[in-house]
């Protein structure tokens, strides 16, 4: 059986996993596209046999040739699409952030509860990374005793003019925020944000790069070093202290080169690049899923914690104070984090 998918919202990174859904992956087809600029929604179905072009998302949700939808547009507008796929009964994988509002994200897990079953995977890729898996393994084993502490690091060469310091939590930061709750099977107590000396390269009034450090209740801390001027490529880093070792992201899935006296290895040149392999992975593990009728990976209630986190931690930002978060009840519907 295909899985036919609809795509609302066919920018850079709708884009990229069109091209993963048609050329890479098996069991599905993109059957459906839109976008709010029309004219690229067209370019892009003609690039796709069969596909229909509609004039707006909800217009493709209720649409029968679509089994599944992915949302790609702009963070404010996943709401109103998660919504509507709940409604209509179909599965939906949503890029992060699941909302960017508490709000929002809050009526979307109380519209899931309300359907009784998980229609919602958030596209927190991170989790599908064989080196995080790894990581991951090695702390969940027992092997190195009690995790105490994860430094990690979350460099972006540059970023467009339109970026904030508030991205550099809730746009980039959101990532190590999913990651600490996937890695320690726990949630986030508190949020603290340190500003170190700005980059001369950060625009004016741009703090950059930022401490972000998190507290998980368990008592285990987090700190997070993410900066969006790092020039030299895109750096992502993560060691976990345990009592009787420690586990590190390996340095690189490439090649080391050993030549007089140095070595040297590839730095990625972007998320794309780096995270390319994880997201195939957690596409077809979605597809699969959804072919089997349920769904899978990163759920409402994580996608409701991480934007939790990062407004405690914009609140932090702005204050200078340590920020506690305050997630409320996690419904039945969520058991695992
Ligand atoms: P983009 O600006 O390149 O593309 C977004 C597209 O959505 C545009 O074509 C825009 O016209 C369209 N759009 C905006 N509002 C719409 C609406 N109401 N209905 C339909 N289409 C609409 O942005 P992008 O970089 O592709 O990011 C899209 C989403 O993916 C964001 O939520 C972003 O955070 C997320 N993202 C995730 C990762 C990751 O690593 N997982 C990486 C990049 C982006
Ligand atoms: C981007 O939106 C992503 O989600 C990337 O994974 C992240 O590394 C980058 O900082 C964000 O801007």
């Amino acid at each position: 059986m295909t899985l036919n998918v609809g795509v609302i919202g066919v920018g850079m990174i709708g884009q990229d996993h069109i091209r993963r859904l048609t050329d890479v992956l098996s069991g599905a087809r993109v059957a459906a596209v839109t976008d709010v600029d029309l004219d690229r929604a067209r370019t892009v179905a003609d690039d796709l046999p069969g596909a229909t072009l509609h004039p707006s998302g909800q217009d493709l949700i209720a649409a029968p040739g679509v089994d599944a939808v992915l949302v790609t547009s702009w963070g404010p507008t996943h709401e109103e699409y998660v919504l509507a796929c709940i409604a209509a009964g179909k599965q939906v994988f949503c890029e992060k952030p699941l909302a960017t509002t508490r709000e929002a994200c809050q009526r979307i897990v109380d519209a899931e509860v309300a359907a009784g079953r998980r229609l919602v995977m958030v596209g927190f890729m991170r989790r599908y990374d064989a080196r995080y898996r790894a990581m991951k393994e090695a702390v969940t084993s027992g092997d190195i005793g009690a995790p105490l502490l994860m430094h990690a690091s979350h460099r972006n060469p540059s970023v467009p003019s339109f970026f904030t310091s508030d991205m550099i939590i809730n746009d980039s930061a959101v990532h190590d925020i999913d990651v600490a709750r996937w890695m320690f099977d726990d949630e986030i107590a508190a949020v603290t944000v340190l500003k170190p000396r700005v980059s001369s390269k950060a625009a004016a009034g741009f703090d950059d790069p930022l401490v972000v450090l998190l507290e998980m209740t368990s008592g285990v801390l987090v700190d997070v070093e993410a900066s969006v001027n790092a020039a030299y490529g895109y750096d992502i880093r993560g060691e976990v202290v345990c009592e009787d070792g420690t586990v590190e992201l390996s340095e690189s899935a490439g090649a080391i080169v050993k030549r007089a006296g140095h070595f040297s290895g590839r730095v990625p040149a972007d998320w794309r690049e780096r995270f390319a392999r994880a997201f195939d992975t957690e596409f077809q593990a979605w597809i699969d899923a959804v072919t089997a009728g349920t769904t899978t990976g990163p759920s409402a209630w994580d996608g409701y914690a991480a934007t939790v986190v990062c407004d405690a931690g914009l609140a932090a930002l702005s204050s200078g104070q340590r920020i506690p978060v305050v997630l409320g009840e996690r419904p039945d519907l969520y058991k695992e984090i």
